[in-house]
């Protein structure tokens, strides 16, 4: 059993890494390096948000990604940097992307990993300057290497991750990881141009009094959720929506709480997408103590079917989701 690596804060990521590619024997280095490259790409991404109101590119592009909704400037700048990175990288074969309808092929056919990801998740945030995020996973591909990458690559359900994490632009930048050992974050820091390690370890509360969830569609939710929700005023709990899934999860991940995006009439089966949102956030979950479910089921043994499907989102400390599955459960039974 390896054991987990308790680096020292104040470990840069790169030798973070490295240290951890070492805890394994067989280790080729090639996850290690498409870490690198998603950081670079991050870092990359950092400076345009920094200066975006600076550098005209705030605002609507004018373009629409597969699932209808308006493309943001910085929503393209970041597909093009983190396709870019992965490409130039060498060590991905295939990706999928929220901007893009279709998998992207790097060309790098002997590459033996895929990715899923969100480029700038909350990216219509930026106009009015409150945080945003990437998120990522990591899978083997399925396919013969030497091959382009296939669909089968990318519809793989989430317990097959190797990887997945986040990167938050907020008061800080912070890059939060786990390859399946525990969760870790990085935070950046800009005039050396490099991430170092500040949240060793992340564990997520079993319990918590914060919940996370858009009330403005409260007439349309599943009736034993306007229960949980009830109950959770009745607690004078804290109601806390930032309107960026990256940073709604990680406050609950530091402070405990939970984050719900249910089915509504708008969105019915959920808003959020499972191949590269909730299964990078529900894999993090899970390796920080927490648990994530559509509700009913666990997140991670979902079977995806399409690239850009979508799924409800019940998120956070194992108690507070626990309970509001309960509150689902016992009021599906009455009606
Ligand atoms: P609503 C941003 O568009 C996003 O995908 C998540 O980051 C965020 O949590 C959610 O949608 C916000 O959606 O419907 O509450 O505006």
């Amino acid at each position: 059993m390896i054991d987990k690596l308790t680096a020292s804060v104040g470990t840069a990521l790169d030798r973070f890494i490295q240290q951890k590619q070492e805890q394994f024997p067989y280790a080729t280095g090639e996850l290690s390096q498409l870490l690198r490259d998603i950081a670079l790409a991050s870092k990359i991404i950092n400076r345009e948000i920094n200066r975006a109101g600076l550098a005209g590119i705030e605002g609507g592009a004018g373009s629409s990604n597969v699932q209808g909704e308006a493309q943001q400037k910085l929503d393209m700048i970041a597909d093009v940097r983190f396709t870019r990175a992965l490409s130039k990288g060498g060590e991905t074969c295939g990706i999928v992307s929220e901007e893009m309808d279709d998998i992207i092929d790097t060309g790098n056919h002997h590459a033996k990993y895929i990715v899923t990801m969100d480029p700038l998740d909350g990216s219509s945030n930026i106009d009015v300057n409150v945080v945003v995020g990437t998120i990522f996973s990591i899978y083997r591909r399925r396919s013969p290497i030497g091959r382009p990458p296939t669909k089968e690559d990318m519809l793989q359900q989430g317990t097959e991750q190797i990887a997945a994490g986040y990167v938050l632009y907020g008061s800080s930048t912070m890059l939060v990881y786990s390859t399946g050992y525990g969760v870790n974050g990085f935070t950046y820091e800009p005039s050396l141009g490099e991430y170092f390690l500040s949240h060793p370890d992340m564990k997520c509360n079993d319990d918590g009094n914060i919940f996370s969830i858009n009330e403005g569609g409260y007439k349309t939710f599943p009736e034993g959720l306007k229960e949980y929700i009830e109950m959770c005023k009745e607690r004078e709990y804290s109601a806390r929506y930032i309107g960026s899934l990256v940073g709604d999860f990680h406050r609950n991940l530091l402070k405990g709480g939970i984050y719900i995006y249910p089915s509504t009439s708008k969105y019915k089966k959920g808003k959020l997408r499972l191949l590269y949102e909730c299964n990078a956030l529900a894999f993090l979950a899970e390796q920080s103590g927490g648990v994530a479910t559509n509700g009913y089921q666990r997140i991670l043994e979902l079977k995806p079917t399409e690239l850009h499907e979508r799924t409800p989102l019940y998120v956070g400390s194992k108690k507070m989701v626990e309970e509001a599955m309960k509150c689902l459960k016992q009021y599906e039974k009455v009606t």
